[in-house]
């Protein structure tokens, strides 16, 4: 593995995941796997637990870390190929990056959308701007259209967890929200689960919140939830704003907001959240209190996920 941008970037999940489960059991076992090995943290964009956890995946490893929040302490970048750069944009992705990639070993990096211009956004113009010219392994923190180290996780957590000799049902339901949401965790789950392959997997959401077809293709769309819910094995609750009539929020319906009653019809369902999560707007404080929530469980597995990837790409370095 050079880059980890997409599900594309994993040959092989199922052995990524034996990979992750191998690092949960014994953390430490590759601790000179990243001796001498700098990566670069670079946030465009608020993190908790992808900051936090990559940095903890990346000292097992033994490696060095730097966090830079760029969008706070660095010049204004400017991404566009030929821009005359008399607005706020100081530096030129093409100045910067290249020095980047001559400070560290791994560049990991989160920016969100713009969720006003669809074409860059959808072009991931600037995560690829970054690859182009860092010319070091690129790691998605989170970007425009994706959030791999999301997926990668949630997969670890679905797999960890299900133990029947059957495919589970996993559910992506559409949440409601106060604000334009980007659509990178709802795609990219998408996009892992199908890649994948193991799940009777079902996406619902209001009509006019359809996401890309080419994350969602392979999964059922059902505009009634309650439909959708039916014999649920896990419920994936995620918001996001409307990749149609882009980045605008269409619906506040609260009737979507998950309850203990819409659990009813599922099959004792697990309930998913990549967090932050708005309590009581996306998913009521009886799930994410109760041994339903998984949630935790998620994002304690992000530490495994980043150090099975950081390993992938340090191998491939050596
Ligand atoms: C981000 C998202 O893509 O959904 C990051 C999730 C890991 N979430 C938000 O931006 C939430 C912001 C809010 O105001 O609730």
């Amino acid at each position: 593995m050079k880059n980890f941008i997409s599900v594309h970037d994993v040959p092989d999940i199922d052995k990524l995941v034996q990979k992750a489960f191998a690092y949960k059991a014994y953390p430490f076992k590759d601790k000179m796997l990243g001796r001498n090995k700098r990566i670069g943290l670079l946030f465009l964009n608020p993190s908790m637990r992808t900051r936090l956890s990559t940095q903890i995946a990346a000292s097992n490893l033994g490696m060095d870390t730097i966090v830079f929040n760029i969008d706070k302490e660095g010049w204004k970048l400017e991404f566009e190929e030929g821009a005359i750069m008399s607005g706020n944009t100081i530096e030129h992705i093409k100045d910067a990056a290249p020095i980047m990639g001559s400070y560290f070993d791994i560049l990991c990096i989160r920016t969100f959308p713009s969720l006003v211009n669809k074409r860059d956004d959808y072009s991931e113009l600037f995560i690829n701007q970054f690859i182009k010219y860092a010319g070091i392994p690129v790691v998605s923190l989170e970007s425009a259209t994706l959030h791999p180290l999301q997926s990668f996780t949630d997969i670890i957590t679905i797999q960890e967890l299900f133990e029947e000799q059957r495919k589970p049902k996993i559910v992506l339901t559409w949440a409601p929200h106060i604000k334009p949401i980007p659509q990178c965790v709802g795609n990219s789950f998408a996009q892992w689960i199908n890649a994948w392959g193991n799940a009777d997997f079902v996406i619902t959401h209001p009509e006019d919140y359809e996401l890309d077809t080419q994350f969602t293709d392979g999964a059922t769309i059902e505009y009634d939830q309650e439909k959708a819910l039916k014999n649920a094995d896990f419920v994936y609750v995620k918001n996001w704003s409307s990749y149609t009539d882009y980045g605008k929020v269409l619906s506040n319906d609260s009737d979507w907001m998950l309850t203990r009653e819409h659990l009813t019809v599922t099959n004792n369902a697990k309930v998913m959240h990549c967090l932050p999560v708005r309590r009581n707007v996306e998913l009521s404080d009886e799930i994410l209190d109760s041994g339903n929530s998984i949630a935790n469980l998620q994002a304690t597995n992000r530490v495994w996920a980043a150090q099975a990837v950081l390993a992938e790409i340090l191998n491939n370095l050596n």
